[in-house]
């Protein structure tokens, strides 16, 4: 019997609605929906009024035969779909992946293997703990999950920007999102791990102790998206073309470099612009200044053991250090286009570790394998029902023939009667492949064991990373950490709590639980004996070497009389590297001096230090006096950026109390080649670290 059609199963449109990926194809039909002139109902009937409901008299009631006023309100009660149960608050970007071709010799996945090839991506970055309306820049771990469209079948590295997590077992993450969560009573606090029963889990389940040290360093508050590294936590196998496997574990590395907020800074954006990260990546997007890292590798030899250098690798608490295997670069992501509809895209985006090609396997990670269960699972909530793949987000842009059929939302229209294997009806097919057809082949890898609910002892040691981690930092990024543990213990209420993190943390680093508890007014705990670590200088983020500045914000501030000339030609300069000046002045409008006019972009009343990454004022603007001025100027001198002016701007530092010679203040007589230069690189080093105050007491000797 000759094989039925399968239109609707052959494979989703090349061109999806979100119209995101292969623009370059004609449009099939226009992807785009609602953009006909007229107004319809959702059963295409064109509305004559829509401000209105149908009354009984110009003041009376309303009626129940309004199926327009009825359907309008019942589709807008149901908008919302349930929000993420953990990182609920997130922002997307649509990219590209380019292959160096370097991975072929671990992978024969095509989207790595093959030099030069380019695979669509979509990357929702996100929060962990806060609901979908709470601020950017909360301390905590940052989602980044990244989607790859290969030929092959989507592939989803769902990772975070932290290379270890919480706990080391699946069933445990239930008990680690409860605690970290609002309090079930009150709801409070918000998107936030300063509170009693955040730590009170911490406190007495250790195995957490690596990952709080990543939250309480700087990795905590990142200065932006495109300047967080990205990890996949787990470690992978990967097989070769030769059939050939070895042990890898995902590192994305920024482009822009690894840089974070300081605290202050963070808590008042937090208010100031709670869309601080999603609205840097949309605006970079839109200018041009686009995000970007490179995708590395670390091979490790696949052994029966699987251990590397002592190094458990199925420990999701573990890293191995960059010093011990390099991280390798397979690849470059760009991301260069903002969704078109945050709903469609970002919100229903459903990632899911199952999703794999061939190339890449599953190790027995405990935390890993648990995950394998619940991504799918979640979005059977989250989406409604099991089409969720269906969704133009969701589509994979390889062929899809699957024998799935019906459920709640079935949007294809499947033709043919057998959609079941084997069959004769439909020609037998679709078919199973091997794996020369490009089928995705488990490998044989040996099981034996017995059944227990138990972990490997090379699980048990929970502070020897934590310890490396921490050493590995610089005195100043320390100070960081040692600050961050006192303000998050110092919001919790129980004594209890408290003593029992000192006591972890003494397990850590003497000195380090020495300043908290002074920090607390609590007792030094007792000394321990540590391990002796090797630090690994690849876990700091302080680089004595400039990086890029595309994306980063200049104010200039200025008022009437200011060079204007002199903001124009520095603009270019900034805007040379990627770089956005913005013009702050005491009131919104413009200011004219004949020959140019420039708008301001943000008047002294509207706006903080937090939206800049150093702030200058313009030649000309001497005179100007203000107090938010001088909030402004201090605050941007207390967040370590750098400051600058040019001409007479230099008294408007003084009057402000910010000395002209302190570090990282520059100044010039104009705003000319060599000032852009100088101000460039002050960027590109991020933070004028020597101003950086030491906040928390020593312990007495
Ligand atoms: Fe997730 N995680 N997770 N997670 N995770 C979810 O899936 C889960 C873990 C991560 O932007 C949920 O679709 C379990 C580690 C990211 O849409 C849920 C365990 C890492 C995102 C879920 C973990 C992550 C999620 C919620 C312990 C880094 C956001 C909504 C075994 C390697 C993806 C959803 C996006 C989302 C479960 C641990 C990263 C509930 C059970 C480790 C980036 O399925």
């Amino acid at each position: 019997m000759p094989p039925k059609p399968h239109q609707d199963q052959s494979a989703p449109a090349k061109v999806s609605p979100t119209g995101a990926t292969e623009r370059s194809l004609p449009l099939v039909r226009d992807a785009r929906s609602q953009s006909g002139d007229h107004l319809t109902t959702a059963n295409g009937l064109r509305v004559d009024d829509t401000d209105h409901s149908l009354k009984a008299g110009r003041r009376g009631p309303s009626l129940l035969e309004d199926f327009h006023l009825r359907e309008k309100i019942t589709h807008f009660d149901h908008e919302r779909i349930p929000e993420r149960v953990v990182h609920a608050r997130g922002a997307a970007a649509h990219g590209v992946f380019t292959s160096y071709g370097s991975a072929a010799s671990a992978t024969k996945a095509g989207f790595l293997a093959e030099k030069g090839k380019q695979t669509p991506v979509f990357v929702r970055f996100s929060t962990v703990l806060g609901s979908r309306g709470s601020a950017d820049t909360v301390r905590d771990t940052r989602g980044f999950a990244v989607k790859f469209y290969t030929d092959e079948g989507t592939f989803d590295l769902v990772g975070n920007n932290m290379p270890v997590f919480f706990i080391q077992d699946a069933i445990k993450f239930p008990d680690v999102i409860h605690a970290g969560k609002p309090h079930p009573d009150r709801e409070i606090p918000q998107a936030q791990s300063a509170h009693d029963t955040f730590w009170d889990f911490v406190s007495l389940h250790t195995e957490a102790t690596h990952h709080v040290f990543w939250n309480m360093s700087d990795r905590g508050i990142p200065r932006s998206y495109r300047t967080m590294e990205g990890f996949g936590v787990h470690t992978f196998r990967l097989e070769n073309a030769a059939g050939e496997t070895v042990l890898a574990k995902w590192h994305w590395k920024p482009v822009a470099g690894v840089h974070s907020l300081v605290w202050e800074e963070a808590q008042i954006t937090a208010g100031m612009d709670p869309d601080f990260h999603r609205r840097d990546m949309a605006d970079g997007i839109e200018n041009g200044a686009f995000l970007e890292w490179e995708l590395g590798l670390q091979l490790l030899p696949d052994t029966p053991d699987e251990m590397f250098e002592g190094i458990d690798l199925l420990d999701p608490t573990k890293i191995v250090p960059e010093e011990l295997a390099p991280v390798q670069l397979v690849g470059r992501m760009t991301l260069n286009a903002n969704p078109t509809n945050y709903f469609a895209e970002t919100e229903q985006v459903a990632f899911h570790l199952g999703n794999l090609v061939p190339g890449i396997q599953v190790t027995n990670d405990p935390l890993l394998q648990g995950r394998l269960f619940s991504y799918l699972d979640t979005q059977l909530t989250r989406l409604g029902g099991p089409n969720f793949t269906q969704l133009p987000i969701n589509r994979p842009h390889a062929d899809v023939n699957d024998n799935l059929r019906d459920g709640m939302h079935q949007t294809a229209v499947h033709t043919g009667l057998a959609p079941y294997l084997p069959n004769s009806v439909d020609g037998g097919g679709p078919r199973t492949a091997d794996a020369s057809e490009g089928a995705y082949v488990t490998l044989p890898t040996p099981t034996t064991g017995e059944k227990v609910r138990g972990a490997a002892v090379s699980f048990d040691d929970h502070f020897t990373q934590a310890r490396l981690f921490y050493v590995s930092l610089t005195p100043l990024e320390q100070d960081h950490v040692v600050e961050a543990f006192t303000f998050e213990l110092a919001k919790v209420f129980e004594k209890g709590i408290r003593e029992r993190m000192l006591a972890n943390l003494a397990r850590v680093d003497t000195a380090l639980a020495g300043r908290v508890a002074v920090g607390l007014g609590l007792p030094v705990p007792e000394a321990v004996d540590l391990p002796e670590v090797a630090p690994s200088p690849a876990l700091s983020q302080i680089s004595p070497v400039p990086g890029p500045v595309a994306g980063r914000v200049v104010g200039v501030v200025a008022g009437p009389g200011a060079d204007l000339a002199g903001i124009a030609s520095l603009r270019d300069a900034l805007a040379a590297q990627g770089a956005v000046l913005r013009i702050i002045s005491p009131v919104a409008g413009e200011l004219a001096d004949g020959t140019h006019v420039e708008i301001v972009d943000r008047a002294l009343y509207a706006t903080r230090s937090v939206e800049f990454d150093a702030v200058v004022v313009a030649g000309g603007a001497g005179s100007l006096r203000h107090p938010k001025l001088d909030v402004l100027l201090q605050e941007a001198f207390r967040h370590l950026k750098p400051l600058g002016a040019w001409g007479d701007g230099a008294l408007v530092l003084r009057a402000a109390g910010v000395a002209p010679e302190a570090a990282g203040v520059l100044t010039a007589d104009e705003a000319g080649a060599g000032f852009a230069e100088q101000l460039v690189t002050a960027l590109g080093l991020h933070r004028v670290w020597d101003r950086a105050p030491q906040v928390v007491p020593q312990p007495a000797p």
